[in-house]
């Protein structure tokens, strides 16, 4: 009997141990330099122990599974956003999240002194669980010094609860989050560069307004820039499915390009890129393009190379447009392959476009090909020969830009065509 209670108390004991042994581990593997940064490594560490122990719908980025006589209800709120907003506000706001960096990635350890960023999320009649689990994960996966603010741009939303209550809820938040509000549906290139133009921080980081931040994914961005501030780059995007909000790692093994009817497409990355970075797949990957919402971009190399062209309309081609200026100016496109950020991707667009899809798109591709392509433009316009004509009537309010090369930067003209 004696016997059986000596063994308890060791094991509760050594128990106590392991648990005071894991914790002091993940307190201490979290910070880099923990002279100095003890402050900032305590939060993040307790909260891994705290997130570990959840055991709620989607946690560890798992797939929602809904009750079968949910079902109908849930098809009805799927139309609202294109996406599964049962599943969605089931997931709590800071719901953990696998891992799920190379291991060449895990253990990097980047400079002390890297330029902060403000974060840029443009939305427009986005879900309150969606919006509200994007700042939750920039504000839980962000070193607090490097998070300068984070920049809510309203692009004339038409719910209630993306109002006033959104506004008392972000005085609520740990980090200053601002919300600015376009007077009327401007669409999301010009919301941008509002956005842009109220920022404090050294980089300006965009970042959709459907998507959630993994460990460790701010540093490489802004440590690639503080390397070289004309380099503008993007995490990994992984996938949140828009039926279930599973997380889905995405490829290091894929960039961006386009076809000639100006779409965004992803394609295999091609054996001189891995050659040129000798094999070694945690390197920054070179991209022709990006997908356009998630990016990182030094604010003064933003202003250097004209910003986005603000003659856009709602969305569409602003992301091609922004990747032929970079490469033109002077600039590079990469992929940071540590750096993972997840996005829902969509099967269809919940987004109205005054004026009509295919106008508005059709429209920012014409800008696009006319003031960036030279004699490639005619591969567009013969691809999609619908284009032509309207272009040509169009041609008049199209400001032509020329890039005149001073030093080292890129200096914008706006010409009168
Ligand atoms: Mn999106």
């Amino acid at each position: 009997m004696r016997r059986f209670v000596y063994c308890k108390v060791v094991l509760t004991t050594s128990l106590v141990w392991v648990l005071v042994d894991v914790f002091l581990l993940l307190y201490f593997s979290e910070c880099n330099k923990c002279d100095d940064r003890k402050d900032h490594s305590l939060l993040p560490a307790l909260r891994a122990v705290m997130s570990r122990a959840h055991e709620g719908p989607g946690e560890m980025g798992k797939a929602v599974v809904i009750a079968k006589d949910e079902q109908e209800k849930m098809k009805e709120l799927f139309k609202i956003n294109q996406f599964n907003l049962m599943a969605s506000d089931m997931i709590a706001l800071n719901r953990s999240l696998p891992d799920v960096r190379l291991d060449g990635c895990k253990t990097k350890v980047y400079a002390d002194d890297l330029p902060d960023t403000s974060i840029v999320i443009v939305f427009h009649n986005e879900a309150w669980s969606t919006l509200l689990r994007t700042v939750h994960s920039v504000i839980n996966r962000s070193p607090r010094h490097l998070l300068q603010e984070i920049l809510l741009v309203d692009d004339a939303s038409e719910r209630d609860f993306l109002g006033k209550k959104l506004e008392n809820y972000a005085r609520t938040l740990e980090v200053p989050v601002r919300v600015l509000r376009m007077e009327q549906r401007t669409g999301l290139i010009r919301a941008r560069l509002r956005g842009a133009a109220a920022t404090r921080g050294q980089v300006i980081t965009f970042l959709d307004a459907h998507c959630e931040c993994t460990v460790g994914w701010l540093e490489p961005l802004l440590a690639r820039i503080k390397e070289d501030r004309r380099s503008v780059v993007c995490p990994i995007i992984d996938v949140i499915s828009d039926e279930t909000f599973e997380y889905m790692a995405g490829s290091d093994m894929t960039y961006g390009g386009f076809n000639w009817k100006l779409n965004f497409r992803w394609y295999p990355v091609p054996q001189r890129e891995m050659d040129r970075r000798k094999g070694d797949r945690t390197l920054p990957l070179r991209t022709p393009t990006m997908a356009g919402g998630l990016f990182s971009i030094d604010r003064t190399y933003f202003d250097e190379i004209g910003t986005y062209d603000p003659g856009m309309d709602i969305w569409g081609g602003e992301n091609l447009e922004m990747s032929f200026r970079i490469w033109q100016c002077g600039g590079s496109l990469e992929i940071i392959t540590c750096s993972h950020v997840g996005h829902v991707f969509r099967k269809a667009t919940p987004y109205s476009f005054p004026g009509g899809t295919g106008q508005v798109i059709n429209k920012n591709n014409r800008r696009l090909a006319e003031v960036w392509m030279d004699g490639f433009k005619d591969f567009f316009y013969i691809i999609s020969p619908g284009t032509l004509p309207r272009f040509r009537l169009n041609l008049l309010s199209l400001s032509g830009w020329e890039c005149i090369w001073g030093g080292n930067k890129c200096v914008w003209m706006i010409i009168n065509a």
